[in-house]
């Protein structure tokens, strides 16, 4: 069967600092061929509308699938499924991914016809049986799907994530994939799932709360495979398992691969085996991205973040000491006033490191999702990308996003102060000489992207479909925030991974 893989538009926000491969999807491509059938991919990241729609002049697939990881995607994804059936009525239209497993059947009904089925959960497993349901009928009875006559059987998770392997081959334009300095960059996973449950955080819910691993074999022969010289490393928190780790290392430093890694991981879990991320600093790990939300107790504690302001403090002090550069998030609660902004900022300058903002935003699959007791003030999907506040904010919303603005350009000038622009300087020479514009790009970006006037006017876009209202669920039983379940097997426990 002639399958046409598409993944939508990068969020505008983020496109700034980073533009990764779509991991998730060029593995659900590999599943595909390796079961006998005809696949390409277009990611609508890096390029243009047009090349879709040569492709599907010259392909014409019998069944299409778009990417769902992210919830503002999904009126791209709708609209896109529209103009597909219009050009070819005969053509087998899904969704997949992490953000449309959560609110399926709200999507179905959005579409009005023109999404043939969503696939719950992973895509690999149900890749192959939807393909051969679509040639011979059964679509219902493949494990994660919704239709229009309701769910199917429940979807099924990978045994092991060794393989398929990802269909990195698949993608044009690899060139424009890139995070920050490290340009052209590649995706890996070594791990998938995440013991831990942060309530604002829906990995956890999805693979409910498992943790698996591929093997060190797998992992370090799929990153030998990798062409790119930067490797971005998706796992939700890296290293959880020093052994894991350790024995991947072990099989990068048997084949002398070199590569610089970016990752992301706790504060936790970096104190608790600094050796291990010492060992990756040798093989080439240059950037940490720490999730550590709130610089205060009562912060952390709202977020059910397990770990304190002090083990935060020390963890950056040891990523400095081992030479890797750190990033840092921080969730940008809407009640803030001036005076908290005021707080954040001075702690932002008084660290050396890279700090990000997010907005705390409820989605389907989190507890805050069915807990947060303030008012949607918009349901726009498009809006629920993390950089918008959707819940009342305490300022004035244009004082708010003059705040937020400001503080970002605040922290986006010291990183462009003279001392980085020198140290740039160097990278941007090196990347421009092998033709890598991506970072240069970058740089100079910020004040057309971070504007309070543009995010204040996305709030005033006409709204065609909106994200559906929380359904009463009894999160008691966090099992029906989950969309894999693994009956009959205990959720691990983040207090017994090590
Ligand atoms: C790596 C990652 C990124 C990367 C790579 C993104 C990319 N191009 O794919 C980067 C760093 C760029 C990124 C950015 C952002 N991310 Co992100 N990201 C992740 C993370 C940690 C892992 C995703 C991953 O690669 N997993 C490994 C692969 C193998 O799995 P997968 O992609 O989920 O794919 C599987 C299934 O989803 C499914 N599937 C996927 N596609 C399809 C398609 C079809 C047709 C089918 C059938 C199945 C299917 O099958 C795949 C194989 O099993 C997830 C958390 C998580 N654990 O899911 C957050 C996550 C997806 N990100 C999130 C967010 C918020 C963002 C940002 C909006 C943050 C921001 N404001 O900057 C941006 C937006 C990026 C954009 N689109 O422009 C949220 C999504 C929230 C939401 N409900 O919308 C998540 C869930 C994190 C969280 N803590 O809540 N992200
Ligand atoms: S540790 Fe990270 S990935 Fe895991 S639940 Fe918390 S925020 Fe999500």
């Amino acid at each position: 069967m002639r399958l046409l893989l598409v993944h939508p538009s990068a969020l505008m926000y983020s496109e700034i600092f980073l533009r990764l491969e779509p991991l998730g999807l060029e593995r659900v491509a590999g599943a595909a061929r390796d079961a006998g059938h005809e696949v390409r991919v277009v990611d609508l990241q890096v390029l243009g509308r047009d090349r879709l729609t040569s492709e599907l002049r010259s392909f014409r697939p019998e069944a299409l699938g778009i990417s769902l990881n992210y919830l503002a995607n999904i009126p791209e994804a709708i609209d896109l499924a529209r103009e597909v059936k219009q050009s070819l009525p005969g053509c087998f239209v899904f969704f997949g991914g992490h953000s449309v497993s959560f609110v399926a059947e709200d999507v179905l009904e959005q579409a009005e016809g023109t999404v043939d089925a969503v696939v719950r959960g992973e895509g690999e497993p149900a890749i192959g049986p939807l393909l051969e349901a679509v040639r011979d009928g059964g679509v219902d009875s493949v494990p994660g799907i919704v239709t229009a006559a309701g769910r199917g059987p429940a979807p099924v998770m990978l045994h092991s994530i060794d393989d398929p392997l990802p269909a990195r081959d698949m993608m044009r334009s690899r060139r424009r994939y890139f995070i920050g300095e490290l340009d052209p960059c590649a995706s890996i996973e070594f791990t998938r799932g995440c013991p831990w449950d942060c309530s604002f955080c829906s990995a956890w819910t999805f693979y409910g709360r498992s943790y698996r691993k591929a093997s060190p074999e797998a992992a370090a022969e799929d990153l030998a495979r990798v062409r790119e010289p930067n490797v971005f490393i998706v796992d939700d928190v890296a290293f959880i398992r020093p052994e894991h780790g350790n024995a991947i290392a072990a099989e990068v430093e048997r084949r002398r691969i070199r590569k610089r890694y970016y990752l992301e991981t706790r504060s936790d879990v970096l104190l608790r085996h600094p050796e291990v991320f010492e060992r990756w600093a040798r093989l080439g790990l240059r950037y940490m991205f720490l999730g550590m939300e709130a610089i205060d107790a009562e912060g952390l504690d709202l977020y059910r973040k397990r770990v304190s302001p002090d083990d935060n403090f020390r963890a950056l002090e040891t990523a400095r000491r081992l030479g890797i550069h750190v990033a840092i998030n921080l969730i940008v609660d809407p009640a803030w006033d001036e005076e908290r902004f005021r707080v954040v900022r001075e702690f932002a300058l008084s660290v050396p490191e890279i700090v990000h903002f997010t907005v705390m935003t409820p989605y389907p699959g989190t507890e805050i999702w069915h807990t947060e007791s303030r008012r949607l003030t918009t349901r726009d999907y498009r809006l629920f990308d993390i950089q918008h506040a959707v819940v009342p904010t305490k300022l004035p919303l244009e004082r708010f996003y003059e705040e937020l603005v400001r503080t970002q350009a605040v922290i986006n000038r010291k990183h462009l102060g003279l001392r980085t622009a020198f140290g740039a300087a160097r990278v941007l020479g090196r990347n421009l000489l092998h033709g890598q514009t991506n970072f240069a790009r970058m740089l100079w970006r910020f004040n057309q992207v971070y504007n309070p006037r543009r995010q204040l006017a996305d709030h005033s876009m006409p709204v065609r479909y909106e994200l559906p209202l929380p359904r009463p669920v009894d999160i008691g039983d966090r099992r029906r925030l989950y969309v894999h379940t693994r009956e009959g097997k205990q959720a691990a426990d983040p207090a017994k991974t090590d």
